[in-house]
């Protein structure tokens, strides 16, 4: 049995007291008017003095049970409130995920590449749960994998061949020049181009602004005998004639060529103005011709530098050069893999 005393203003707060600190079955033993004691009391109002009883277990049963309900509801809540912020957080998952996706899409990059590459980026971290920062850290690691550039060796004879247009006649005046006229190297033009009207004067005219040996293939045969006549040059550009990819008896040819002058070096030119489903197929019949470099033309006419990436992605090998312009000499520059990932991510990224 627990006995409290309870000193209170009036009977309602006495019965509120009372049923909180004992409990519902608490009975009144006593009840009586007081006056607090010294001189103070006599300027306050009189107080009623209210004596309760209540059974102890009871009490105790009862407020364990209390608790345990209250215990119940406050887990229910907590269960409730944690749901809802791991679905909040699996939404900003995937929020994250769409817009990062939706901004290199709209770069251009096609959605076959984003989806390899995040496709082994679950492979890689199995079980593990990824943040979007560090699944964007890993994102740009992967595509500094994909952008091979290289490291421009000056291998000796160096060809350039790719479809009709890209820039092939163009990029060999801004070489030779770079060649010759910044690293002080001598530099020998060949073109086998003389399919097209116009191809051969192109060329010869920019060696003679530049003042460096030119010669002219009629065909395969002559190769061997012009590259013997250029054995002071350091290096040796051959101009080719713009192939169609999906023709294989012509690219075989320029195959044939690029063997018979034994060629060091072998760049794909491929203008960006290219729409990337084509360049895709270009890359894949050129593959016949064995190149081993890229040179990226028309960089200047475009803002969506997923082609640029697809070229890495398809092509996989390094990329030489990058050409902004149809201006020689100055329109070119070495490929540098930091200011292409910035162009292929957009300059937020
Ligand atoms: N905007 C732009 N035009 C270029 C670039 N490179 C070449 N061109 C132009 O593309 C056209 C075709 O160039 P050409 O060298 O004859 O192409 P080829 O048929 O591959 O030899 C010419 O009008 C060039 O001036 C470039 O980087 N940017
Ligand atoms: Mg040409």
């Amino acid at each position: 049995m627990i006995i409290k005393r309870y000193v209170v203003d009036n009977m309602n707060e006495a019965m509120v007291r009372i049923r909180y600190e004992l409990g519902n079955d608490a009975v009144i033993v006593s009840q009586r008017k007081i006056r607090q004691k010294g001189l103070i009391g006599i300027f306050k109002s009189r107080k009623i003095e209210v004596t309760a009883a209540a059974d102890d277990k009871k009490k105790n049963v009862k407020s364990n049970n209390e608790k345990r309900e209250e215990l119940e509801k406050e887990l229910t809540d907590i269960k409730n409130m944690v749901s809802i912020l791991l679905s909040q957080r699996d939404t900003n998952k995937k929020d994250s995920k769409n817009k990062t996706k939706q901004k290199l899409l709209e770069n251009d990059i096609p959605n076959e590449i984003i989806e390899d590459i995040y496709g082994n980026i679950k492979l890689k971290n199995q079980d593990k749960k990824l943040s979007p920062k560090v699944i964007q850290t890993y994102f740009k690691e992967a595509l500094l994998d994909i952008i091979k550039t290289d490291e421009n060796k000056d291998e000796r004879i160096q060809v350039l061949v790719g479809p009709t247009g890209v820039g092939k006649t163009t990029t060999i005046a801004k070489l030779a020049s770079l060649y010759s006229l910044y690293e002080n190297k001598k530099v020998g033009l060949i073109t086998i181009d003389t399919y097209r009207i116009g191809a051969v004067e192109q060329l010869k005219t920019y060696a003679q602004i530049l003042s460096v040996p030119f010669e002219v293939a009629l065909s395969i045969k002559d190769i061997p005998e012009i590259i013997n006549k250029m054995k002071n040059c350091d290096i040796i550009l051959i101009d080719t004639t713009g192939r169609n990819s999906k023709n294989i008896m012509q690219i075989s040819e320029t195959r044939k060529y690029i063997e018979t002058a034994n060629a060091d070096k072998v760049h794909l030119v491929l203008s960006m103005t290219t729409k990337q489903g084509d360049l895709k197929k270009i890359i894949e019949n050129y593959k016949m011709v064995n190149y081993n470099s890229l040179i990226l033309t028309k960089v200047d006419e475009t803002n969506a530098y997923g082609s640029i990436l697809s070229c890495c992605y398809y092509g996989n090998v390094p990329i030489s050069f990058l050409t902004t312009g149809q201006n020689v000499p100055e329109d070119i520059e070495k490929a540098d893999k930091d200011k292409i990932l910035k162009l292929v991510l957009g300059d937020d990224n």
